[in-house]
């Protein structure tokens, strides 16, 4: 501690030196008789004027630092202590902050994300990134079986360890993961782990995991490694990794949620093929791509006969069974890059990438002779007692070299099935006019 003190050194050689001169004087007048009378009143009205001017104005100020005593060493190592504790604090939640600011930033990032397959590659990034780790996996079911889940993306495993891996969500350990969804160090609970798969994990060198709970459901597991410093995970990291999880199946929620909208939105309703407003899109890509890389594509557009009679005879739901019952067959015939098609009402149309007429015919053919081999509901009541379909087939760019012309030609070939008589394919004839 630093206090302030005048300096009156100064003030005191000039008082002893005019006490000296006054003394000087009186011994002058005293031996030699001298009047010094005069010099003697004036030395004494410096004196006195020196003295008050120094008490009061001009004398220095000057830092001296307080005597230092064994107690007040004692104070100021604590103090030292404590300044050292408090920039450590300090030093802490400053990590914290910058901690918190990126989670924030990821977790923006990734509900913006709505392709689930982006959204895991990315989430896995982000954690490497937030933990300082270079392993990360992710867990999820397939399709068919929402409670097994696999690895199906990882970074900096190898990929040997994954071979015939799987865990069930049904499995106790799944049970350590409270509502606050905590990671959990599976080192710590080793001895808990009774299936096989979980030492497979821990030889694989995982170390922390937590759920994907999207809606206090279990849908996957996100697992990592160690960090690239070797040391182990703090408290906090493993706090970090609680809610980035968290983040990451909130966001995992939301891109299956837009995933299925997307999917309706191009889907009819009651056949589950895609609708016209996906073939009007597809169709015209279909086209640039055939057009770019010098390919046919064909065009199959296609009519129940005498479907008002069927409604009428046997009801609605009747009709839209057998509608169902076409998109089924339909479905059955195609190869998985054709598009079958919802065109509107009882209509129904198939996109044949890189086919020609030739191909597109015997395709056509093909799917008519199954929906007439079909036993429909009481098909009886049809005129000829068999419910069947007519085909109207076109080729680009064979018949036509735009989207709207193919339409149109394939129509025409349609058109003239149902005049020559119905259960029957067309082709669009080069001169057709229609
Ligand atoms: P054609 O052989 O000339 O095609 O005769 P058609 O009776 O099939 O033709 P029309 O256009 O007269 O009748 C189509 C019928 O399809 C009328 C309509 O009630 C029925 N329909 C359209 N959409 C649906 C549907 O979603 N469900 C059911 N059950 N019927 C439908
Ligand atoms: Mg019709
Ligand atoms: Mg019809």
């Amino acid at each position: 501690m630093i206090t302030m003190k005048r300096d009156n050194s100064l003030l005191w050689i000039i008082t002893i030196f005019l006490c000296l001169e006054i003394l000087l004087f009186v011994l002058i007048y005293y031996f030699f008789n001298i009047p010094v009378v005069f010099n003697l009143i004036s030395s004494v009205a410096v004196v006195i004027v020196v003295v008050w001017l120094g008490k009061n104005k001009f004398l220095r100020l000057i830092p001296q630092e307080k005597p230092k005593s064994t107690v007040k060493w004692a104070h100021d190592d604590n103090k030292i202590g404590m300044n050292e504790k408090l920039q450590n604090v300090t030093r802490k939640m400053r990590k914290q902050i910058y901690d918190l600011h990126n989670l924030f930033e990821v977790s923006i990032n990734l509900t913006t994300i709505l392709e689930p397959e982006q959204l895991i590659k990315s989430s896995i990034l982000s954690l490497i990134g937030q933990l300082r780790t270079n392993q990360a996996i992710v867990f999820l079911p397939t399709e068919k079986d929402p409670s097994i889940i696999y690895p199906i993306y990882s970074k900096g495993f190898s990929n040997r360890h994954w071979k015939n891996c799987f865990l069930s969500i049904n499995d106790p350990v799944f049970q350590k993961f409270d509502e606050k969804m905590i990671a959990v160090d599976l080192q710590k609970i080793e001895k808990e782990l009774l299936n096989k798969q979980w030492l497979k994990l821990i030889k694989s060198g995982i170390i922390l995991i937590a759920p994907i709970i999207p809606k206090k459901q279990i849908k996957g597991l996100i697992a990592l490694g160690q960090k690239m410093n070797q040391e182990l995970f703090t408290q906090s990291e493993q706090e970090i990794f609680s809610l980035l999880t968290h983040f990451i199946s909130v966001a995992f929620s939301n891109s299956i949620l837009y995933q299925k909208m997307e999917q309706i939105s191009i889907t009819d309703g009651l056949t589950g093929l895609y609708n016209y407003r996906y073939f009007k899109k597809r169709l015209e890509d279909e086209i640039l791509r055939a057009q770019r890389y010098n390919h046919f594509l064909s065009l199959i557009l296609f009519d129940v006969d005498h479907f008002k009679n069927y409604n009428d005879t046997l009801g609605h739901p009747a009709g839209d069974t057998a509608l169902k019952t076409i998109a089924r067959i339909l479905k059955s015939t195609i190869r998985n890059s054709d598009i079958a098609v919802r065109y509107g009402g009882e209509e129904f149309c198939v996109i044949l990438p890189e086919e020609d007429i030739k191909d597109a015919h015997n395709f056509a053919e093909r799917l008519r002779k199954k929906i007439e081999a079909h036993p429909f509901q009481k098909e009886e009541v049809q005129p000829g007692g068999k419910f069947t379909i007519s085909l109207g087939v076109a080729s680009f760019p064979e018949n036509a070299r735009s989207m709207r012309a193919l339409i149109d030609k394939t129509d025409a070939a349609l058109y003239d099935a149902k005049h020559q008589g119905r259960n029957r394919t067309c082709l669009i004839q080069q001169n057709n006019k229609k």
